[in-house]
């Protein structure tokens, strides 16, 4: 039992690791939004806006989009966004089907940190 204890422990520890690591900006603030607003099958613009502890725009930060559904077997939406204007992120991409998506979105801040923060979502079809 003791054995089994301190396996689950270890495991435990693991996962909280894991997911401090992913995240080590925290008090970066993300604001995201979709054009069509709504979303539904087909072809989207999603614009991020990052913003710092100060309120100011975070600029030249390196992000990349990881779309996922909650089933198996579906390709990723892989895609990078851009930099419109200091803060400013777009991307384009397409919902491929009507669903839960959880969304993923990584990258490098311009200090070396990794910002992580993920979007559960419903697809209309
Ligand atoms: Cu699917």
């Amino acid at each position: 039992l003791l054995l089994l204890v301190t396996v689950l422990l270890l495991a435990l520890t693991a996962c909280t690791r894991r997911s401090a690591a992913a995240d080590q900006a925290n008090e970066i603030k993300l604001e995201y939004s979709f054009e069509p607003a709504v979303a539904r099958l087909g072809a989207v613009v999603m614009d991020l806006r990052l913003t710092g502890d100060s309120g100011a725009a975070l600029e030249g930060a390196q992000l990349k989009l990881k779309g996922d559904m909650n089933h198996a077997g579906m390709a990723p939406v892989l895609t990078d966004f851009r930099e419109l204007e200091p803060g400013h992120y777009r991307t384009e991409f397409e919902w491929t089907m009507a669903g839960a998506w959880i969304l993923t979105i990584e990258g490098q801040l311009p200090d070396g940190r990794t910002l992580q923060r993920q979007i559960d979502l419903d697809v209309a079809p």
